[in-house]
């Protein structure tokens, strides 16, 4: 198997976000925090490591949130570039370099990639019918038509998919289809592209994915058989679009290059950027075969990494293709699909406001409860919970307790082991094995596995240190507290170097409060990392109770959410039949206010009003006793229909209708007027 072939350098890309929208803790727990903890941990390691990142800012999307806004879509893309790319650094996601594919570099280098498969003959030239928009002057992307789904009749489904019922669909399998641009039904028009032969490169794939990377996870190696399995087709590489990378080819004006050619280029586009600027050789991350490149992506973008790039690069003929690509599945948000038209999400930029100095800990649960192989699901709940029970109770008080001991008993300077137990030495062997363990668990792609590992290190200090009750001893044995502190202090700088790939904020904390300088991965797992008679620093708490009310906010901001999404999912009530003027002039509406107000007894929904009309002060029983209390509606302006024929209500007569706005959730809420007219004035 390849993995245990020796490398010289790793080249570890992550997929590149679109730069239509900020990172939410999907794209986080399902690609950056593995990818960055797999780099943090080979760097500590000394290998040389390049992580690249950026921002996919082509594609139909961004040109679509672009008209929604009314800017161009160079502004949209600058907009969540930067939102982007400042959260992941807050984060601590430590790529060497976070590009972006609108940079002059990135078209060079995809145009290039284009022109070079052109040459070799690598593309076959395919004219087909699509759909256009006469008055637009303009082919429609997939997503620039909606109409009805043929399954389900939902009368908004996109051209590629419908959202309704989930289905895969082609812009011409809509029933009534209409432009998004002009809302006129399209027509079909020839167009001509280019196409990858996938089905060309199909027994390489066979050979290299199915025979010779059986080690790849069960859900990436799954999905690629399933694909090549079904057998695989041409695939067009460009678009008719006017966003994107042209395709350099005089005929092609107009043209694009789809989007899922150009954005996996950029991993390259971002690695020469980065070699410019360190001046370094960016071949040899690439193309020399003592470099693993590795892509970390989430599932939905499986058969783009393994499938299509792969087949990319070898028909190039002068790359590497990738080693292993560790996808995730995906992370659902209390119980539902993470989704960013529906704004159902933890977005990064907001958690890393509302949560100051917290990084670690959204890093910490993510990583705990990583899709690795199944969909997971995060919960505000489980956040706190894993806050409070295992980083405060566990990792941070064990850290806590032996540095405050070992100020009190030995004024903060670490004490030398005088003579050692069989629960010492039992205690340390344990510790010598924790960096392999850990690094087996990493090397293999099971992040949660690690995180535990590492866990169960200070799970070992903790139950150490409580069975040995040094502050039941110090009094009479003061040397075995010696002792005590001392191993205790050895798996506390221990944990520093194994806690940094996963909570790198609180490892660097963490070292400075022993003193300790950053030491290297193959340092772990040693008794004597803290030479006695050194002082440590002053002791501070790493992590911090989350109480109740913080979350309380979050669930409610999530309960929000839920309910601006069903207002607008609910339909407004059909229009009803027309009617003339003479029948609305009929109506006799004027201002007034209430003057008084009081429940009608024995009902729940029915208030008993007088009203100022300006006509005259009068009686109106009103259904609105759900919404308003009593008490706080006197004096509220209303508009009042005067000519509704009086009826008796529960024994009251009542005297017009009260005008309520209800809004499709069946709330109600008064309409007024803008300005403070007298009462009476007519409403027409
Ligand atoms: N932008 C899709 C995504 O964010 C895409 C990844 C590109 S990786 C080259 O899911
Ligand atoms: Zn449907």
């Amino acid at each position: 198997m390849s993995s245990e072939k020796k490398y010289k350098r790793y080249t570890v890309t992550s997929a590149l976000p679109y730069a239509n929208g900020p990172v939410h803790i999907g794209h986080l727990a399902g690609v950056y925090v593995p990818a960055d903890i797999y780099v943090r941990y080979l760097r500590s390691k000394g290998e040389d490591v390049l992580f690249i990142g950026g921002s996919d800012e082509h594609g139909v999307p961004i040109t679509i949130k672009a008209k929604q806004e009314g800017v161009t879509p160079q502004q949209i893309v600058d907009k969540y570039h930067n939102i982007i790319k400042k959260s992941f650094e807050e984060l601590g996601i430590s790529f060497d370099i976070y590009s972006r594919t609108s940079n002059k570099v990135h078209h060079e280098t995809a145009s290039e990639f284009f022109t070079t498969l052109y040459e070799k003959g690598e593309f076959i030239e395919k004219t087909s019918e699509q759909l256009y928009d006469e008055e637009h002057k303009q082919f429609l992307a997939d997503r620039y038509v909606t109409g009805t789904c043929p399954h389900c009749n939902n009368d908004r489904a996109y051209g590629d998919q419908c959202e309704k019922c989930g289905t895969s669909l082609n812009a011409t399998d809509l029933i009534n289809p209409k432009s998004v641009l002009s809302g006129n039904v399209p027509v079909l028009k020839e167009t001509k592209h280019w196409y990858l032969q996938l089905d060309k490169y199909e027994p390489w794939l066979r050979q290299w994915i199915l025979e010779e990377h059986k080690e790849w996870k069960t859900n990436v190696y799954g999905q690629c058989k399933s694909w090549i399995d079904q057998g695989l087709q041409p695939r067009a590489v460009t678009r008719d679009l006017d966003w994107g990378v042209k395709v350099p080819l005089k005929e092609a004006e107009g043209k694009v290059l789809y989007v899922w050619f150009d954005a996996p280029i950029g991993y390259i586009s971002a690695t020469k950027e980065w070699a410019t600027e360190k001046k370094k050789n960016w071949e040899i991350y690439w193309k020399d075969k003592e470099t693993r490149l590795i892509h970390f992506i989430g599932k939905d973008n499986i058969v783009f990494h393994c499938i299509v790039f792969p087949s990319m690069l070898h028909a190039e003929g002068t790359y590497l293709v990738p080693d292993n690509v560790p996808a995730n599945e995906f992370l659902n948000l209390e119980g539902d699909k993470i989704s960013t038209s529906r704004n159902w999400a933890v977005w990064l930029h907001e958690y890393l406001q509302e949560f100051q100095g917290k990084q670690d800990v959204l890093r910490y649960v993510l990583c705990s409860n990583a899709p690795e192989t199944k969909d997971n699901d995060f919960t505000w709940r489980d956040f706190q919970l894993k806050n409070n029970s295992e980083l405060v109770a566990i990792l941070g008080n064990f850290v806590n307790r032996t540095m405050v001991l070992t100020h009190k008993y030995f004024n903060g300077e670490i004490p030398a082991i005088s003579t050692i137990t069989d629960v010492d030495k039992e205690t340390l062997n344990e510790l010598s094995k924790f960096p392999e363990r850990i690094s087996a668990s990493l090397e293999s792609y099971r992040f949660r596995e690690a995180l535990n590992e590492m866990m169960n290190l200070a799970r070992l200090g903790n139950k150490y240190l409580a069975d040995s009750e040094p502050w039941k001893i110090f009094a009479t044995d003061p040397e075995r507290v010696k002792t005590i502190l001392n191993i205790s202090l050895q798996i506390c700088a221990n944990l520093s170097i194994v806690m940094e790939p996963f909570l790198p904020f609180s490892a660097d904390k963490l070292g400075s409060m022993l003193n300790f300088p950053k030491l290297k991965w193959n340092d772990a797992g040693k008794p004597d990392l803290l030479k006695a008679g050194f002082r440590i620093g002053k002791a501070e708490l790493l992590y911090e109770k989350i109480e109740d009310e913080a979350i309380a906010l979050q669930v409610k901001k999530l309960q929000d959410t839920k309910i601006a999404n069903e207002s607008k999912e609910k339909p407004v009530a059909p229009a009803k039949p027309d009617i003339s003027y003479e029948d609305f002039a009929k109506l006799d509406i004027r201002t007034g206010t209430i003057l008084a107000a009081e429940k009608v007894p024995k009902t729940d929904k029915l208030l008993k009003l007088v009203v100022d009309t300006g006509i005259d002060k009068r009686t109106v029983v009103s259904g609105i006793a759900a919404n308003y209390e009593p008490e706080k509606i006197i004096g509220q302006k209303v508009t009042i229909l005067v000519n509704l024929e009086p009826k008796m209500l529960r024994g009251i007569k009542s005297q017009g209708m009260i005008l309520m706005a209800e809004n499709a959730k069946g709330e109600l809420c008064f309409v007024h007027q803008e300005k403070d007219f007298e009462n009476g004035s007519c409403i027409k």
